[in-house]
């Protein structure tokens, strides 16, 4: 995967991409990641990219030109994705980074000020995409949480030591609890099932906690489920029993 970050910040990406999954993967070859400043498209010697809105009001609008041109100039084609990193986009999610890892290229398109010119928006990218219903400053930190989602899945990063089959939302849940030694800590101990080698009954277990945890705390999740009959026996008698 070929990830393109169009930014007037690329200098913020450098400690990010230098550890973590990213960089793992980026070792590994599974992806790299090419810095385009859009500063370097402005037309005046000033490298100005912004200007006042019309209507008036505070704050600064991204010009349409300098960040079109940007764009423009990386080239994007075959399985080539141009995303815009928005408060206004569809909402992130696993699903949606399942989807973008099946591109060979992603360019991530990051914004600044209050926003960006909406001829230039409509223009830039074909999905817009939203991390989550909080402003961020712009798009760049939005652009880092896409690229670190999406490497993650990406074939041979995560290695074959962790499996992405049994972890949260990619089955819909949330996580069961996990536990590592020592057995007692601060007077709580691991619970029995966990030690007893029994597979069936620890993945019981661990299933039984999921639904616990996610009907507790995201019970909408549990709507938009697939859930087999045991599962909703467990879950009825959790609501029975006044929601443990
Ligand atoms: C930009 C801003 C006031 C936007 C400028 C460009 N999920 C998510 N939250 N925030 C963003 C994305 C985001 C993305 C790009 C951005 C915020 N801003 C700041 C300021 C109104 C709208």
């Amino acid at each position: 995967m070929r990830f393109d970050v169009v930014t007037i910040f690329p200098g913020m990406f450098a400690s990010p991409l230098s550890d973590s999954i990213p960089k793992r993967a980026r070792d590994a070859g599974a992806m790299d990641v090419h810095m385009h400043d859009i500063r370097d498209h402005a037309h005046d010697k000033h490298r100005v990219v912004d200007d006042t809105p019309y209507g008036g009001g505070a704050g600064m609008v991204m010009k349409p030109e300098p960040i079109v041109e940007a764009v423009e100039a990386v080239p994007c084609k075959g399985r080539c994705l141009r995303v815009f990193l928005t408060p206004q986009g569809e909402p992130f999610t696993q699903k949606i980074a399942r989807e973008l890892s099946g591109y060979d290229q992603l360019v991530l398109i990051c914004g600044r000020y209050e926003g960006v010119d909406e001829r230039a928006r409509k223009a830039i990218a074909e999905r817009e995409i939203s991390i989550g219903d909080y402003v961020l400053s712009g798009g760049e930190l939005a652009a880092m949480v896409v690229i670190d989602a999406v490497t993650r899945l990406l074939p041979g990063v995560l290695g074959n030591e962790v499996s992405l089959d049994d972890e949260s939302f990619e089955q819909g849940l949330l996580e069961y609890p996990q536990f590592t030694r020592p057995d007692a800590f601060r007077g709580e101990t691991v619970p029995e099932v966990l030690k007893s080698g029994n597979h069936k009954e620890i993945d019981l277990w661990r299933r039984q906690k999921a639904l616990e945890r996610t009907f507790q705390r995201r019970p909408e999740l549990l709507e938009a489920m697939d859930l087999n009959d045991e599962d909703r026996r467990f879950l009825a008698q959790l609501e029975m029993s006044g929601k443990s």
